[in-house]
């Protein structure tokens, strides 16, 4: 079947990397786009256990387990997100992470990936980010944007630590700070001073541009 998304959708329920994996490089051989097998296939995966943990009915192995399952699935399929990428002019210079004392990193890296797909020179920090690892990263590649990622409503707060470390590091005028991540929302991006917020990977790409569009227009008048 052309992108059996209810065949990934499950395989990431059941914490099976070798058929994630192998699903997901039949949907690239069916022609179907990596994105779309992420956002309704492998990803709603992810959604079910989420609930199913929150619900109790499932336990950190299990989310474990999935969180494997879609690393092994993304591993077939970011390359050939990225591919599109390699091949145009680079649009900006983006430092990314998620939060300190937080390890979820499946979110980011897909913000990543699709920023570089779309010709975005990405550097991603990884996980359980210090905020002054950020603004130095920053420094150092005089970055046009740099991206927080933040799954826990406890780690939240090291958004505004990043924002807040880009003041001290005296880099706040000239770079624009994303936010996003399950629990954040617009109006913490805002309550925090960040620049954006964007609720998934493509409307993170969207934000991008728009925040950088709008500078490049102040700049030239
Ligand atoms: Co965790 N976990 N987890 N977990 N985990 C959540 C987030 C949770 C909502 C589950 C639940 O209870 N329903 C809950 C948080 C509750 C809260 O704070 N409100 C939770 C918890 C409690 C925990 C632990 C505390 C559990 C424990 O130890 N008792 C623990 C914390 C560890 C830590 O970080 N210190 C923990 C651990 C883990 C695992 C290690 C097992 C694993 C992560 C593995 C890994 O990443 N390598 C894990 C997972 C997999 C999840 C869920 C199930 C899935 C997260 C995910 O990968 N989603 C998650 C439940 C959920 O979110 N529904 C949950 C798929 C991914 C594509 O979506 O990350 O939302 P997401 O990213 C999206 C958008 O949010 C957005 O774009 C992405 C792509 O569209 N986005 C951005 C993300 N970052 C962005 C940045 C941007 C812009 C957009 O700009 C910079």
């Amino acid at each position: 079947m052309l992108g059996d998304f209810a065949a990934m959708r499950q395989s990431i329920f059941d914490g099976a990397p070798e058929s994630a994996a192998s699903l997901a490089k039949q949907a690239l051989v069916a022609g179907v786009p990596p994105l779309e097998a992420i956002d309704q296939g492998f990803a709603p995966g992810m959604a079910d256990v989420g609930e199913q943990y929150a619900q109790h009915n499932m336990f950190l192995p299990d989310m474990l387990a999935s969180a494997e399952a879609m690393k092994a699935a993304m591993s077939v399929l970011e390359p050939e997100l990225k591919r599109h990428g390699e091949q145009r002019a680079t649009a900006g210079t983006v430092v990314l992470g998620t939060t300190k004392g937080d390890i979820h990193e499946i979110g980011k890296t897909l913000v990543g990936t699709l920023l570089t797909a779309n010709g975005f020179k990405v550097h991603d920090l990884g996980v359980d980010v210090a905020s002054e690892e950020f603004a130095a990263k920053a420094r150092e590649l005089k970055a046009d944007i740099v991206g927080v990622s933040a799954l826990l409503t406890t780690t939240m707060r090291g958004q505004k630590a990043v924002v807040e470390a880009l003041e001290r590091a005296g880099l706040r005028s000239s770079v624009k700070v994303i936010v996003g991540g399950a629990p954040v929302t617009r109006r913490w991006a805002e309550e925090i001073g960040a620049d954006g917020y964007a609720k998934d990977a493509v409307s993170a790409v969207t934000l991008v541009k728009d925040l950088l569009e709008h500078r490049f227009a102040l700049d030239s008048r």
